[in-house]
């Protein structure tokens, strides 16, 4: 049997899941006390050492590890295996600060195919199936993880990378492709395009494997409807590898997380306290496994629930929930806490497309927020005086979901700029 499917461990009970867990941390602390000064330094003003560290439960005791701490140790300062072992590097988009750079040794690179290959078997992949990767190839992790987990799996793969739409629906269509892997926004857009040149009879897509951003339940289903599809999730970041940390089995009720290599915990983002399991809080990542760039306590700022509910897949690793956006992605307007996702979940809801963009701006001291929120092509010919009955019903609603007032615009299908990766949704003009 391949590797990448590996029942005995994704089924796994708890306590062996621990003994692999125990065995596999103790190592990895011995691996960065020995080769990362940077890490060893925090340890031992934390007045830890490898010999404290027993297992799992021992966890708490380590120091955290922060973007910050990324940022200050660029390049090399985490690195864990001299550079000749290293095969490869990927990197963030570096657009809220400094690019974090990962390293991976091709024993690393293999066990993150493996994960992203565990994906996409999870979502019904075969060797059967034309696999159309449409995330971005080169540093982003996207396109190359996925494409990684293509191959593992056998499937036919097809590297398009991002953008040139029409090259996208002519091989989707002269392929065959049966699994779609992109960014949601990416897919809402092909989606869309498929609508518009009337291909729908020509796709054969049965699956879609959309994560790096986050995306509504609204959306999933906007998708699912839109493509004939079944959307699965999957959740990952380049500081623990990529796509594949965590991926939705059939239930889609939350996504797995790959615990024979990564550590969970949930903390409480202020005091950095461990909560106990099913609270909502931010997401720690432990990387048990990774040889080149090894992360303990990882702060994500990714805010999510665990659950160790039973699942009906048969799987026994831990579901982490949808993130609720990010803790640092959240936006405080007149004092409120405002998520993108809050406003996308109403606009779906009222049946309008995910298309929009929010404008956060401060006059005479007080916050404003506009929302230009595209129409559909139907109510594009509605008269003035229908649209501005439109714009009065959003504001509505959206005031009973955030709680504050919201401008609402509506402007001309297609005016707001399509995305091809991760979707820009915020302009803060208070920032500038
Ligand atoms: O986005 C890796 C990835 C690629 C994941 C392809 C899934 C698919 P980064 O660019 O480093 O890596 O961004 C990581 O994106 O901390 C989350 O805030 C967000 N994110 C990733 N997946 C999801 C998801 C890739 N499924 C950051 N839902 C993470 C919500 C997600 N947010």
């Amino acid at each position: 049997m391949e590797r990448y499917y590996q029942p005995e461990i994704e089924t796994a009970s708890r306590e062996q899941m621990l003994v692999w867990q125990n065995e596999r941390l103790v190592k990895q602390v011995q691996h960065v006390w020995d080769n990362v000064p940077y890490y060893r330094k925090k340890m031992e003003e934390k007045g830890v050492t490898p010999g404290d560290i027993h297992g799992v439960e021992d966890l708490h005791k380590l120091p955290f590890l922060t973007k910050d701490d990324l940022r200050e140790a660029y390049p090399y300062g985490l690195l864990a295996k001299p550079l000749g072992e290293c095969v490869r590097i990927q990197s963030t988009s570096g657009t809220t600060g400094r690019r974090v750079v990962a390293f991976y040794t091709q024993h690393d690179v293999d066990l993150w195919e493996d994960c992203c290959a565990r994906a996409i078997v999870a979502a019904g992949g075969t060797k059967e199936d034309v696999c159309h990767v449409s995330y971005g190839y080169g540093l982003f992790t996207g396109g190359p993880g996925l494409n990684g987990g293509s191959h593992k799996v056998g499937c036919l793969t097809l590297p398009m990378s991002s953008g040139n739409t029409d090259r996208q629906l002519q091989f989707m269509t002269d392929l065959g492709s049966t699994i779609l892997c992109c960014t949601p926004s990416y897919a809402a857009y092909l989606a869309e395009s498929i609508h518009e040149r009337g291909l729908q009879d020509q796709i054969k897509l049965k699956a879609g494997i959309f994560g790096a951003e986050a995306w509504s339940e609204e959306m999933r289903r906007d998708i699912e409807n839109k493509l004939g599809i079944k959307a699965y999730d999957i959740y990952g970041l380049t500081e623990t590898s990529g796509p594949g940390v965590s991926f939705e089995c059939s239930e889609q009720t939350g996504m797995h997380i790959n615990e024979d290599h990564f550590i969970p915990e949930i903390i409480d983002p202020d005091t950095g306290e461990v909560l106990p399991e099913g609270s909502k809080g931010e997401l720690v990542f432990t990387s048990i496994t990774k040889e080149a760039f090894p992360l303990l306590r990882y702060h994500t700022r990714d805010i999510c629930v665990l659950s160790r509910k039973k699942c009906s897949c048969g799987r026994t690793h831990v579901k982490m929930s949808k993130p609720m956006g990010r803790s640092d992605d959240m936006l405080i307007i007149r004092g409120v806490n405002v998520f993108p996702s809050q406003i996308e979940t109403v606009l779906l809801e009222q049946g309008y497309p995910a298309n929009y963009v929010m404008i956060v701006d401060r006059v005479n001291n007080s916050d404003t927020l506009e929302v230009q929120v595209e129409m559909t092509a139907e109510n594009f010919s509605d008269s003035l005086a229908q649209i501005t009955e439109k714009e009065k019903a959003l504001v509505s609603a959206l005031k009973a979901m955030l709680g504050i007032y919201a401008k609402v615009k509506l402007v001309a299908p297609k005016s707001i700029t399509r995305s091809e990766g991760k979707a820009v949704r915020v302009i803060d003009n208070r920032k500038i």
